[in-house]
């Protein structure tokens, strides 16, 4: 298929409700959208950069910089084969995985499409409902988190995730333990301690946690290593895997037990697919995270779930839990915790043009010139 033409804007789309973890927080998304063009067919993708470079070094604005400074520029006008050959030519770019899986996942929106495929399809899966949890930002007391858990436990969701942070953590994801004794709760640090915090996070073992995301170093797997010799509670990657060579790398290591996959962190689909293929043959268990995402976004996350080695259930939840209306029709659901994969080709939800039109501060045309 030839790229004839690529458009990338920018929306802001205000949060329900402020979404906090150890290294800030979040009200109001900038979400960069991304949309391809090839031989009359149209492909969607959203970036997952931050606000701000609190969880990666990419944001929207370094985001923006690169797609449309290096990686559209390679595209454009090329003849490529399918959403592998994106990732291949777009590989001479350094790191900005984020920036360079938008346009891999589009062109899998792009393909599923011409094929008449729903993206579960596409990338292997099946349409198959999948159970989602939540994952609930710091809160400014005890008593409110515990509420927030009760209400999305009577909702329904098959995980709880809590932020966590030096200062509110042991004591805090107690008071939730003992509030709801068997919900299957986990907690997430966005890299908030160091290896001298071990005895602190040690105490989290009696705390019956499905996992401990990501304690330490945005960057680390040795120290990870270390951590996870001395707890019993399993430890989840999430910013420190980067690829398939870096889930390797970890699993060799001993730095977790447990992946948390993010196709836009990995780099896209197909390397979350490696990610999935290589921890399914080690029987280590993978989930897939989220990062705010709108529909669009939303919709690579269910159908990735649906490979058979996401055996934990991710961050996946309903769009109301994030917006007061979502970008794609219809909006994603949540019934007795489970998600169902779109069935109609490609995403199978369809962006609210209109609506988008509204929302864009800023949006780049590609061949240039074109209105
Ligand atoms: O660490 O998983 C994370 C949101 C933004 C940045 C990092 C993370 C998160 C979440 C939210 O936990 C998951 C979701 O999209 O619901
Ligand atoms: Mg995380």
């Amino acid at each position: 298929m030839k790229i004839d033409a690529v458009e990338v804007r920018e929306i802001r789309l205000p949060l329900r409700e402020r979404f906090e973890i150890s290294s800030g927080y979040s009200e109001e998304r900038r979400i960069l959208l991304v949309r391809l063009h090839a031989d009359g067919e149209t492909g969607w993708a959203e970036c997952v950069a931050g606000e701000d470079p609190g969880y990666s070094y990419e944001t929207t604005e370094t985001a923006w910089h690169v797609l449309s400074q290096f990686l559209i520029p390679v595209l454009l006008g090329a003849e490529v084969e399918g959403p592998a050959d994106v990732e291949r030519r777009l590989s001479h770019v350094r790191g900005h995985p984020m920036a360079r899986a938008c346009l891999e996942m589009a062109c899998w929106d792009l393909e599923a499409r011409r094929r008449g495929l729903s993206l579960a399809e596409a990338v292997g899966g099946s349409g198959d409902p999948v159970p989602v949890g939540v994952s609930v930002g710091l809160q400014k007391s005890d008593g409110l988190l515990v509420d927030k858990v009760g209400g999305f436990l009577a909702e329904g969701y098959r995980k709880i995730k809590l932020k966590i942070k030096p200062g509110r953590d042991v004591e805090m994801v107690r008071a939730v333990r003992e509030a709801f004794p068997g919900a299957p709760l986990m907690v997430d640090a966005n890299s908030a301690y160091t290896l001298a915090d071990r005895d602190r996070l040690a105490q989290m073992d009696d705390l019956d946690l499905l996992m401990i995301e990501q304690p330490l170093a945005w960057d680390d797997l040795h120290e990870h290593a270390r951590l996870q010799q001395s707890l019993e509670t399993p430890v989840c990657l999430d910013e420190s895997i980067r690829s398939a060579g870096d889930a390797e790398l970890a699993l060799e290591l001993g730095s977790c037990r447990i992946i948390n996959i993010k196709p836009g962190r990995v780099g896209g689909l197909g390397s979350s697919r490696r990610i999935h293929d290589l921890c399914r043959a080690r029987g280590v268990p993978v989930w897939c995270g989220g990062m705010l995402e709108s529909g669009v976004g939303r919709a690579f996350n269910i159908a990735l779930a649906t490979l058979p080695g996401f055996t934990i259930p991710g961050d996946i939840s309903a769009s109301r839990r994030y917006w007061e209306r979502d970008i794609v029709d219809p909006e994603f659901e949540v019934v007795d915790g489970m998600m169902t994969p779109p069935s109609g080709p490609g995403i199978g939800v369809a962006p609210d043009e209109r609506r988008i039109d509204k929302l864009t501060v800023r949006v780049a045309r590609w061949p240039r010139g074109r209105g």
